[in-house]
């Protein structure tokens, strides 16, 4: 910038100096004051970033780039090529992607650090007038330093445009591992094409794992091939009696390589004993009585329950857990175990209990929700506090992990204030202040950083019918969730952070997003 303007004023004397007594003098006005207007800002430490990284430090010069800026990689770090192609076409490159040996003198280039000192996930960016250095401690690390140079740039480039990166150095690693959302695709069904949209959302905030909801009472939603009528029948419907649907495996195998592409691994999740409606309803043989229940489309919780006691619920379980275990190469399996009101005390432990060991006998660690506590809690178990910090706790003595979403801070389905249309209200409302302002070791009493596994931001999909309506219950809480999981308690605060959202105003726009403008952001026009 400092450049840019004592060129101009260079112009500005020249151009005075010829044009003092003409006629031309208004349009030399004309000329230089459009040749100033660009605001470039060259101070990277004015850059609104979302997450907010760990240090960033400027130097008040500009990187210019452009579609033509050469984009390099380290040669054998062939992992970086698909993340490399990711930047070019986020720039609309036309440059190809170059494997080097050593660093280039120019452009932008990814290599991955050897020395150990980046962690997991971070990485080292720095920025000079000629060369822009992303250094990953891994492959994802790099990933994460694109997302965070794509937000140094305009929320839309037009093509051809030339853009300005303010120089300087930045830091980052996230403070948790498991940074997600989850979506709920049973109550109302959701497109792959929805889904990876979705997964763009996550990837752009660095969050790394999406939790699919893939069964409830409403509708069963991924294809089981040892038990075809679960999507044949428990996947015909959805909240509010509409058709429904369901993943094959190969569409589901497409999500989870999308996902894998944008580091995000997907937890999937087959919700038990309670919460099985559309599997009940697909098979007789899964109920106490034998029958087969109704379809169910309302938004009521708690009435349906496997048969506990039943051999053929576990044989059930054991092809469902090694199917969907096969189709998801991720570590954990979500079991679910929520508000099984239908199912008695002792049924309930012992069937978690047995599920538990089907989920490990297919080499996945468990997730359940905060009720899993009252059973034996497994080796490298977490359990999923949504509501009761007493079965937290408790799944705290038996040695699990806590994965944060408490439903009064991080439900995604719930309104924003009272005059919300979308939404559930049963955990209250929640504006963006009140889903940014908290701490997630600080939830459950006695809880350590240690043992909080990461955070997680559920979206419901009762009243939750198509993507405007997601994006518009989404943004703008999902960064705020995002920078949670991400950042350390020291360096956030509302204040501060609205800010920095009131600029992401323009970005969520051009991505053609509906958010929700609450006012207590500072949106900039
Ligand atoms: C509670 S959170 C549920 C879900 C509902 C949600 C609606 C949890 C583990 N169970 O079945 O969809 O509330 O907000």
């Amino acid at each position: 910038m400092q450049l840019f303007r004592s060129k101009n004023t260079f112009i500005l004397i020249i151009l005075f100096m010829r044009l003092r007594s003409c006629s031309m003098l208004p349009i030399a006005f004309l000329f230089v004051f459009s040749a100033c207007t660009p605001k470039v800002q060259t101070d990277l430490t004015k850059t609104a970033f979302i997450p907010k990284p760990a240090s960033v430090t400027a130097t008040g010069d500009a990187f210019e780039l452009d579609g033509s800026t050469g984009i390099f990689i380290q040669e054998g770090a062939d992992h970086l090529e698909s993340t490399a192609q990711f930047l070019a076409k986020a720039l609309g490159s036309s440059a190809a992607v170059e494997a080097v040996t050593d660093a280039p003198s120019k452009g932008i280039y990814l290599s991955l650090d050897a020395t150990g000192q980046i962690p997991a996930e971070g990485n080292k960016m720095t920025i000079d007038s000629k060369l822009i250095h992303i250094e990953g401690g891994d492959e994802a690390g790099c990933f994460y330093g694109i997302q965070t140079l794509l937000q140094t740039l305009p929320a839309s480039i037009a093509e051809g445009e030339k853009l300005i990166v303010p120089t300087g150095a930045i830091s980052d690693a996230p403070v948790y591992g498991y940074r997600g959302a989850m979506l709920d695709v049973a109550r109302h069904f959701f497109s792959v094409e929805d889904v990876k949209r979705f997964i763009d959302f996550l990837a752009e905030y660095k969050m790394n794992t999406l939790h699919m909801h893939l069964t409830d009472d409403q509708g069963w939603r991924i294809e089981i091939k040892s038990w075809p009528k679960l999507t044949e029948i428990g996947g015909s419907t959805e909240v509010g009696g509409g058709e429904g649907g369901f993943y094959t495996q190969e569409q589901y195998k497409d999500i989870v390589a999308y996902a894998a592409a944008n580091f995000i691994t997907i937890v999937p999740e087959v919700d038990m004993p309670g919460h099985t409606n559309a599997a009940l309803a697909s098979y007789a043989e899964l109920n106490a009585n034998g029958k087969a229940t109704d379809l169910y489309t309302g938004i009521e919780v708690g009435f349906s329950s496997f048969d506990t006691r039943k051999d053929v619920t576990y044989q059930f379980i054991d092809d469902v857990v090694r199917e969907v275990s096969e189709l998801s190469p991720g570590p954990y399996f979500h079991l679910g175990g929520d508000e099984s009101h239908a199912t008695k005390h002792d049924d309930y432990v012992y069937f978690v209990n047995k599920v538990q060991g089907i989920v490990q006998k297919y080499g996945k660690q468990v997730i359940g929700w905060d009720e899993i506590a009252n059973a034996d809690v497994v080796e490298n178990a977490a359990v999923q506090f949504w509501a009761d910090a007493e079965n937290t706790s408790l799944g705290l003595e038996k040695g699990a992990k806590v994965l944060v979403s408490p439903a009064s801070r991080a439900y995604m389905d719930m309104k924003y204030d009272t005059t919300t249309v979308l939404g559930l209200k049963w955990a209250g409302t929640i504006e963006v202040d009140h889903a940014y302002d908290w701490q997630p070791d600080t939830v459950v009493a006695k809880l350590t950083k240690e043992q909080v596994l990461g955070v997680e931001a559920p979206l419901w999909s009762e009243t939750i019918t198509n993507m405007d309506e997601l994006e518009y219950m989404v943004f703008p809480r999902l960064p705020g969730y995002a920078e949670i999981g991400w950042t350390k308690n020291e360096d956030r605060n509302w204040d501060e952070y609205k800010v920095r959202l009131g600029k992401f105003g323009k970005r969520f726009e051009a991505q053609g997003i509906d958010f929700y403008r609450s006012a207590l952001v500072p949106w900039e026009e």
